[in-house]
């Protein structure tokens, strides 16, 4: 990519990064550019667990710190969920002419170059900009997830109540991944029976499991607060 792009982004030009992905979509390599600044966070699961409705409550959060953020959704809203997409709640929590938040979505089944490839481009060009925080979403628990989230500085797995009997069977390996663990949807039932599978498989590896409800933010303080500890400050 043109070394004076990818300089504007570095610099912190908003204009400059959302043009830099565009062509990154459009299959451009990004080429060397160096460290990343802002160390990333990945949150991943199956569709509908509710990733982007925490993701709004943590940008919410973050704001209220002080703290710019960035939020890249890869491959956002499963239309076999019905969640709306991240920039649509963000909007809907009025973050729009927000300058200290920066959200993109990148839609890229079918990339030539592949999901993992454009993504993670995108990935560390986003974490040249000088955001505070940068969080990356993805939906699934399939191969492409787990190579997208072998750039993060710290991943966490959210999953819905109904997911027991699928930590077993987990056959791309996220939850080996994962360094955090969230059961959202906490007002349903099931979510303790789930947190306490995932307890099983967590244990091994010191991850911590949280329960969470996004939509009346129950929970999220204290995910941010494990994150933070993550990814260190
Ligand atoms: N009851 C309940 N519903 C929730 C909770 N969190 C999210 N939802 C709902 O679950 C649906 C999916 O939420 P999203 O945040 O779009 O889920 P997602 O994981 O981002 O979905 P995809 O991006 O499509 O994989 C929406 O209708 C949310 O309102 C929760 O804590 N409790
Ligand atoms: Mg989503």
């Amino acid at each position: 990519m043109e070394p004076s792009l990818v300089e504007a982004v570095r610099s912190g030009d908003r204009k400059a990064l959302a043009r830099a992905i565009t062509l990154i979509e459009s299959g451009q390599p990004l080429g060397e550019i160096g460290d990343r600044r802002t160390a990333i966070v990945g949150i991943t699961g199956p569709p509908g667990a509710g990733k982007s409705t925490l993701i709004a409550v943590l940008i919410e959060m973050i704001r209220d710190k002080g703290e710019t953020v960035a939020v890249l959704a890869v491959d956002p809203s499963s239309p076999l969920t019905g969640g709306a997409i991240l920039g649509d709640r963000i909007r809907m929590q009025a973050h729009v002419d927000d300058d200290g938040v920066f959200v993109r979505s990148m839609a890229t089944r079918g990339h030539l170059g592949g999901l993992a490839e454009a993504s993670s481009d995108a990935i560390r060009l986003m974490s040249l900009a000088g955001f505070d925080r940068l969080i990356v979403e993805t939906v699934g628990v399939g191969q492409s997830e787990v190579e997208i989230m072998d750039l993060a500085d710290a991943v966490v797995l959210v999953v819905g109540p109904s997911w027991g009997d699928q930590i077993q069977a987990d056959k791309a390996g996220i939850v080996e991944i994962a360094d955090l663990f969230v059961v959202n949807k906490g007002d349903r039932s099931g979510a303790l029976d789930v947190k306490r599978a995932l307890r099983e498989v967590a244990d091994a590896g010191g991850a911590k499991v949280l329960v969470t409800t996004a939509t009346s933010g129950d929970g999220v303080d204290e995910l941010l607060a494990a994150i933070e500890k993550l990814v260190g400050i």
